[in-house]
């Protein structure tokens, strides 16, 4: 049993999946709840398969916690910033903060936020999606890739994952893998939800196949100019993997537009568009579904 006690400030898919885990592996839990409740506890299920499974976590609102050492923070990238804001007076001056969220461009900001604390990325490819309030489906099994922003070795607090039943991998440094699920998002997450359909389909389906490969170019001879060799070489039958591996999932972005919740697309294919354009590398297929993706936000956002 780990005497660490874990935040975790966001309760949607990911907080969840990542919170029972925690929990399961011994960890002392606390979901952080928008709502002003007294610290109590909810039951979170998560289907699996033929299986549900029922966890009972602790759990209080931002205005009524106390000293947090170890947050995770599982929100969506648009609302990480103010989230982590939120977090900051409850925050130990050692807190060790981990980001989960997807995309990038938000970490130098997260930094100056946490200030003497530590602050690390979590990058995974496990598929899960809200069934409803605490209710989700574990959807595909993935990876889940930790590291410290600015480098570093095994931080006090990974046996703790290592210790549930993810399959985790410490990196050092953890940029490259951000790049790398940055473009498998770009890959998958724009053409998933512009078509309303699971990730498995982009490999079904020989139409979508072609256009994500058409992505695929492009996001590999970015990620050549910025650097990013391995993930320009393995972009392609990466993304078609994850596809295949979390085919009955409905990617986060497709999630969002539908429960008409802003959508990462800034901190995806957007923050993918500024690198193209700083590194003067042609990127129109992503525009194109950038702009497609806009629109239907848009439209969504009115309905
Ligand atoms: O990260 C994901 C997402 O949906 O945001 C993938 C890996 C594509 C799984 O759906």
């Amino acid at each position: 049993m780990s005497e660490r006690h874990w935040h975790v400030l966001g309760a949607g898919a990911m907080g969840c999946l990542l919170a029972s885990q925690l929990q399961r592996a011994g960890c002392r839990v606390t979901l952080l709840l928008r709502d002003p409740l007294p610290v109590a506890q909810v039951r979170v299920s998560v289907e699996s398969g033929d299986t549900s499974s029922q966890y009972a976590i602790e759990a209080t609102s931002l205005a009524r916690v106390g000293v947090i050492d170890y947050l995770l923070v599982t929100t969506k990238a648009p609302q990480l910033l103010d989230a982590l804001e939120q977090a900051r007076s409850a925050l130990a001056p050692a807190a060790r903060v981990i980001v989960a969220a997807n995309g990038m461009g938000y970490l130098e900001e997260a930094r100056a936020i946490v200030g003497s604390g530590e602050l690390y990325c979590c990058s995974t490819t496990e598929g899960a999606f809200r069934l409803g309030p605490l209710h989700i489906r574990h959807a595909g099994r993935g990876k889940t890739l930790l590291g410290r922003v600015g480098g570093g070795g095994p931080a006090d607090w990974y046996p703790d994952w290592l210790g549930s039943e993810l399959s985790c991998e410490w990196l050092n440094p953890v940029e490259p893998a951000l790049w790398h699920k940055l473009a498998i998002n770009c890959a998958i997450n724009p053409l998933t939800a512009t078509h309303g359909c699971r990730n498995g389909e982009l490999a079904s389906n020989l139409e979508l196949r072609r256009r994500m490969g058409a992505l695929c170019d492009e996001i590999a001879a970015v990620s050549a100019a910025a650097g990013y060799a391995d993930t320009a070489r393995r972009v392609h039958e990466d993304a078609l993997q994850v596809a295949r591996a979390t085919a009955e999932n409905r990617s986060s972005m497709l999630q969002d537009l539908e429960a008409q919740r802003p959508t990462e697309i800034d901190y995806i294919t957007g923050y993918l568009l500024r690198e193209a354009k700083r590194l003067a590398v042609p990127a129109p297929e992503n525009s194109r579904i950038y702009r497609q993706l806009k629109a239907l936000e848009k439209a969504r956002a009115g309905d």
